[in-house]
């Protein structure tokens, strides 16, 4: 069940120490946490507070294409990455429109800031949708997850995809002890427009089934870890899947966990919520390769959370 995300939650209001971040926003921060969730129990998607499934599948599809442009989330109405994109723009030299310095920040402390933002952010948006080469520079946002999974660069100019890799030798040897994927790369780190969060996962496979563990750097507990869980809980199974296993436990290794400062409200209302029962993934039998899926061969069955809360992104 989500209580293993509950007690996150109290462990880290109750033990957390404060920390400034790179953000601004300050923090209540604890280090090294570990959580596992048994993903034959149901499919891990939150109930005290409704959680966008279809923005987690469309996201990790985008991953799993290797695709690092924001314009297919927009496609699919995904925005959660926008802000990172927007920030490359504003700061570039085409950019000629109001000062949008430090937006995330003052957009929730200024209101006449806030507007001016909300239209130079729609604006950015269509253009990306509309305007192909204007995506191509400004929609890009490095060499994030999608590049490393499926196209990590070597010295000799050749091109690692980790993912199918791994999909090949969980099939050919499950026993292997290195069924890693890495998004963390050293020399990338200084051109992404935000070096991974999610580092590394290795899957593991036991009698029949496949268990997969995240080592996640830096986690943004209440709005990042909701989906970073049913994130990697879908990865799980759609690897399963092709692979002819049943799921086994997805185990959440986490670094800098921490609760933004502007979040505490939300997080008090959601404690006093109770948790309902989890719903259950149903995936297209038909189908088989992971990189044929798409949001229609997945359905989630009783999904019947309490309401969602809002809360603004720190960037
Ligand atoms: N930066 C920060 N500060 N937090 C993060 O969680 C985060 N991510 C990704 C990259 N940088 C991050 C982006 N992932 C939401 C969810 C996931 C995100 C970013 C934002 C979010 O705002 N969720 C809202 C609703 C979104 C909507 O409906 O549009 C929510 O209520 O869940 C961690 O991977």
């Amino acid at each position: 069940s989500e209580n293993q995300y509950l007690q996150l939650l109290r462990d880290v209001l109750k033990n957390g120490v404060r920390k400034e971040d790179r953000t601004g926003t300050g923090t209540i921060s604890t280090f090294g946490y570990q959580m596992r969730f048994p993903l034959s129990e149901g499919f891990p998607l939150l109930t005290t507070k409704r959680v966008s499934f279809k923005m987690i599948a469309s996201e990790l599809f985008w991953f799993m294409r290797g695709d690092t442009n924001i314009r297919y989330l927009l496609q699919n109405n995904n925005n959660i990455w926008n802000e990172w994109a927007f920030k490359r723009w504003v700061e570039s030299s085409e950019y000629s429109g109001p000062d949008m310095t430090d937006f995330g920040l003052r957009s929730q402390r200024d209101e006449t800031f806030a507007e001016a933002y909300k239209l130079e952010m729609a604006a950015f948006k269509s253009k990306i949708l509309e305007d192909e080469s204007f995506a191509e520079r400004y929609g890009e946002l490095g060499d994030v997850y999608g590049k490393q999974w499926r196209a990590w660069k070597t010295a000799r100019g050749e091109t690692i995809d980790q993912l199918g890799d791994v999909i090949r030798t969980i099939k050919s040897n499950p026993d292997s002890r290195r069924l890693i994927v890495s998004a963390w790369n050293p020399e990338d780190v200084p051109t992404m427009a935000l070096p991974p969060c999610h580092t590394m996962f290795q899957f593991y496979v036991a009698e029949g089934k496949l268990s997969c563990q995240l080592y996640q750097r830096s986690g943004d507990i209440f709005l990042g870890i909701p989906f970073n869980i049913a994130s990697y809980a879908l990865l799980t199974h759609l690897v399963a899947h092709e692979c002819g296993l049943e799921v086994g436990d997805f185990v959440h290794t986490l670094g800098d966990a921490h609760i933004y400062s502007n979040h505490l409200e939300q997080i008090e209302a959601q404690l006093s919520r109770e948790p309902k029962a989890l719903p259950i993934l149903r995936i297209n039998p038909d189908k088989c390769s992971v990189f044929q899926f798409e949001l229609s061969d997945l359905l989630l069955e009783g999904y019947d959370p309490h309401p969602a809360i809002k809360a603004p992104v720190a960037v």
